[in-house]
């Protein structure tokens, strides 16, 4: 199978981020070994289970509506007709992580930049970075739900707006929105707590740890608390925000950014780890296995 065209490595405070050709491309489905298929297969069912009682409602309803299966890899053509009848999305293949704003004007459009390769079967508990399988079975599914599709859409509309009023600071503040929710974000069901980032939903350990380990802080969703709070890519989280519905999400992203911005710019941001005062604190972690002293 061809691979991914990588342009190169960039440090950030969040780790090194390979970014990739930024051009759409379409799904080389046909190329697809039977170890690729293989791979999906064992994720797919693995995470399938897992979830059951993970995950929350609204994804497995969405999941079940956008019809993927273990069988073999989906076809993104076949998923878009079902997405765009549903909420107007559409998936689009690209080579891998883009630049923020290549991502913020597709997501402005309505499209969902999906990875067209999958990890490896060596792989296949951890990859730093989003393959096919984190884009398809942890993103794709909330596109069929018609709020998490508006937020979404706002996300991104949201993201240019910042990027060409106030720039790159602001640009910060948004991508730790994104971590923070579409990416690592829980929310309150009657069972519990239950996952909706796709982050945690494409990874069966983080799966576990999100919801069950006593490490982790779990706090309650404020917009301008989760825009200055830093994070490493290459780690399970430090702390969880939850969300009590997709509504509150949609609404974080009406208000007036430009005070946000204002507010947040030039202060100093907030450890991945710390609890501050004024939060709705829902589990304070005990900092289990955390590395001593290191407080990103
Ligand atoms: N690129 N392909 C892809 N997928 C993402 O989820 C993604 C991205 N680039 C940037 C990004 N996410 C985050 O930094 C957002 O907060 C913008
Ligand atoms: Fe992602």
């Amino acid at each position: 199978m061809n691979t991914p065209h990588r342009v190169e490595n960039i440090q950030t405070e969040r780790g090194s981020i390979p970014m990739y050709a930024t051009g759409v491309v379409s799904q080389p489905w046909e190329s697809y070994s039977a170890t690729d298929h293989q791979v999906w297969a064992e994720l797919f069912r693995r995470q399938q289970t897992l979830l059951a009682d993970h995950a929350c409602g609204e994804f497995l309803d969405s999941r079940e509506a956008l019809g993927m299966t273990p069988d073999a890899i989906p076809r993104f053509d076949e998923l878009n007709q079902r997405l765009d009848a549903t909420t107007g999305w559409t998936l689009i293949g690209v080579e891998g992580l883009l630049p923020e704003a290549v991502f913020f004007e597709h997501l402005a459009q309505r499209r969902f930049p999906v990875t067209w390769w999958i990890r490896r079967p060596e792989q296949i508990d951890y990859i730093a970075e989003p393959d096919l399988f984190h884009d398809l079975f942890g993103h794709a599914p909330l596109l069929m739900n018609p709020v998490f599709a508006d937020y979404m859409q706002a996300y991104g509309r949201g993201g240019l707006r910042a990027l060409h009023e106030f720039g790159e600071e602001a640009l910060l503040n948004l991508t730790r929105l994104y971590w923070y929710t579409v990416e690592f974000g829980l929310i309150r069901d009657p069972a519990g707590l239950r996952i909706y980032g796709a982050g945690i939903l494409s990874s069966k350990g983080e799966s576990v740890y999100a919801l069950e380990s006593p490490a982790p802080n779990r706090i309650g969703f404020d917009l301008q608390r989760v825009m200055c709070t830093r994070y490493r890519i290459d780690s399970f989280q430090k702390t969880y925000f939850v969300v009590d519905s997709f509504d509150e999400l949609f609404t974080a992203t009406q208000q007036n950014f430009a005070k946000i911005y204002a507010n947040v710019t030039g202060k100093d941001s907030t450890p991945a780890g710390a609890i501050l005062d004024r939060d709705q604190v829902i589990h304070r972690g005990n900092r289990e296995g955390w590395p001593e002293g290191v407080d990103v």
